[in-house]
Parts: structure tokens; sequence; C-alpha cells
């Protein structure tokens, strides 16, 4: 509903941020997340409705430590997954199919697209700030520079890399929208999903549907 827009939404430009829509995060990829290719028309839609867009990439190197044995390079010692340290199965592997993009998804329309997680010893769920909370990706000064102070944010896992993304969205000074039907939740426990979006209005975010968006 326009009449609800808040002042902040309307405060300077608007961008649109979609997540690791990914092929190892779609169906028939290494982490797929359950529905997580069913957003890829809406993602299209908003792509077509938004001149400032960022597409990330999760990029990780083979061997990466977020990655479980016997994906983990068993040389890579060092802890310093910022508490990722062997999680997840081998995805998104740089230059491979997964980390690609799905070929539905109209990338070319993307202003930019940001890749993270690509040192061996340190994860980034947030397309911000990498997991040691210090690096930074460079996406906030990118933002500023085009003068965009309100994000738009789509995109998988809900639970994840999603929600870090708003969260230092949040935190970072942007005034931040989740388009509630255009994310999926990995849900490895019930719910999870559904808690990190209360948790994201707790904290300041919009929660809207893409209809009243588009
Ligand atoms: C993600 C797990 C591992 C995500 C990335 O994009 O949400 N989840 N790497
Ligand atoms: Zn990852």
């Amino acid at each position: 509903m326009a009449g609800t827009r808040s002042l902040l939404e309307n405060d300077g430009r608007r961008a649109l941020l979609v997540i690791d829509l990914q092929n190892d995060f779609c169906r028939g990829g290494a982490l797929a997340v359950p529905g997580g290719e069913d957003i890829i028309p809406l993602v299209n839609e908003l792509l077509k409705a938004f001149p400032i867009s960022v597409l990330t990439q999760d990029w990780h190197p083979k061997g990466h430590c977020s990655f479980a044995p016997p994906f983990k390079d068993i040389r890579d010692s060092i802890a310093g997954g910022g508490g990722t340290e062997g999680s997840w199965p081998e995805h998104c592997v740089a230059g491979t199919w997964g980390a690609d993009f799905p070929l539905g998804l109209e990338s070319w329309r993307a202003r930019l697209i940001l890749r993270k997680g690509s040192r061996p010893d340190l994860d980034s769920y947030s397309a911000f700030l990498e997991n040691d909370r210090i690096s930074t990706t460079g996406l906030a000064g990118w933002l500023k520079e085009l003068g965009v102070s309100f994000i738009y944010v789509a995109g998988l896992a809900t639970d994840y890399c999603v929600r870090a993304s708003v969260l230092d969205g949040l935190a970072l000074g942007f005034g931040v929208c989740l388009v509630s039907d255009a994310v999926r939740a990995v849900d490895a426990s019930p719910g999870d999903g559904d808690r990190a979006i209360g948790e994201l209005a707790a904290r300041g975010c919009i929660i809207r549907r893409s209809e009243e968006i588009l």
C-alpha cells in the first residue's frame, strides 16, 4: 500500500538486493532450499522494476572452511569460519554450475554482481560484512556512492544469508524492506524462516509482499 510507505522509504534512492539465488540453493543443487527456484519469476519482475539492483553469489574456493568433511581441505586447520566451520555440504564452488545463476534468472538486468565467501578460512553470510565482522565486501560503500538509502531484499536463504544481510543493512544505517514472497528458508528446524522474519521485523525491517512494491 503506497499510503503506508514510511518517510524513510521515500528518502533517497532505492535498490534491490537479491541474495544468493544460485543453482546450488535451488532444486537439484548441493544445498537446495525448499522452493528456492519458485522465486525466480518474481525476482525477474523485481529486477525489471529496480534501476539499481545487486545480485550476490556465494563463491567459495574448493576446500572452504564452511564445508563439512570430506569436502573441507584437511590441511586447513584454521578455525576462521566465524561459527560456520564444517557446517555445510560442499556448495557454490567458484566457477562451477552450482555457483552459477539459474538459467531462468535474468541476471543480465543487475547493475552489480557481488561475490562473497571467497576466502578459504572465512565464511560470509552477509552481503555487507564477512563472518569475522570486520572484513567488508564493499557493498555499503557502493550503495552509498549511488545515493541509495533504502534496500529491498529478496533471495536465499531467509534464515541465513538473507537474515544476516538485512541485519547488517539495518546496522549500517539503510532502511530495509524484506520482500516476503521473494525469499525461501532452509528451515533446518521447522519455523526457522518465520522466526527470522519476526526477528528482522523487531529490528526495524519492513516486511512487504511484492504486490505492495511492484
Ligand atoms: C548460505 C549456507 C551456506 C545462504 C550460504 O546463502 O543462505 N547458506 N552458505
Ligand atoms: Zn556458503
